[in-house]
């Protein structure tokens, strides 16, 4: 699957959630496809998206907005990976981690990442997190509606090819960013 079909996959079933979204070619692409003030573009801080996405949805368990999404790659999860141990311990009801894994750290010239040897959903099982598998965009789709409808933290590993489509670079203010998404989520929660 290509990752651009999968962020029209998420962007479609999560119009409105909070979805915090990782470096490099899912922000551009994500913003390229729907840019939207639901969306937190993550500039750089790699390895920190799972984490964030904990501190929202535990700011947001039994809000209206639902289910908070983290789109995370294989490369920065793998940099925060004790992450997954954080939200085994902090039970969220409300998480989901997508990770779209292709294979690389893509945005600095698809050096392999550990990737091909670690089992994502076993390690988040093993934490306490819900967790599949998926390679093709209708079994992403049949997994999202799986993990709205879950009621503990899950995590869905998709995998995706290298592919990047052509999208500008977001160069914003990291500042701007977070108050127009805090603003959100304050007006909406
Ligand atoms: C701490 C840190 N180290 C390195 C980088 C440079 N860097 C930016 S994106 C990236 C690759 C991320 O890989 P992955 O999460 O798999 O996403 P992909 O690029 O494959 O979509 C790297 C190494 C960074 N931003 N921060
Ligand atoms: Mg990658």
């Amino acid at each position: 699957m290509r990752r651009w079909d999968a962020l029209i996959a998420v962007a479609d079933a999560f119009p409105r959630e909070p979805i915090i979204v990782t470096l490099g070619g899912t922000t551009r692409e994500l913003a390229a496809l729907r840019r939207s003030p639901n969306h937190l573009y993550v500039l750089d801080s790699m390895g920190l998206p799972p984490a964030i996405g904990l501190g929202v949805a535990l700011g947001l368990e039994g809000s209206s907005l639902g289910k908070t999404i983290v789109l995370e790659g294989d490369g920065s999860l793998l940099m925060g990976l004790s992450t997954l141990a954080t939200i085994g311990l902090a039970r969220p009801s409300n998480l989901i981690l997508l990770i779209l894994d292709n294979g690389t750290y893509g945005a600095t010239g698809n050096q392999p990442t550990a990737s091909s040897v670690v089992d994502f959903a076993r390690m988040a099982e093993a934490c306490g997190i819900a967790a599949t598998e998926v390679d093709d965009v209708n079994g992403l789709k049949s997994a999202l509606d799986w993990a709205r409808a879950a009621d503990r933290a899950v995590l869905i590993r998709a995998r995706i090819d290298t592919t990047v489509e052509k999208a500008p670079f977001l160069l914003e203010d990291p500042v701007v960013l977070g108050a127009t998404f805090a603003d959100y989520i304050a007006r909406n929660r």
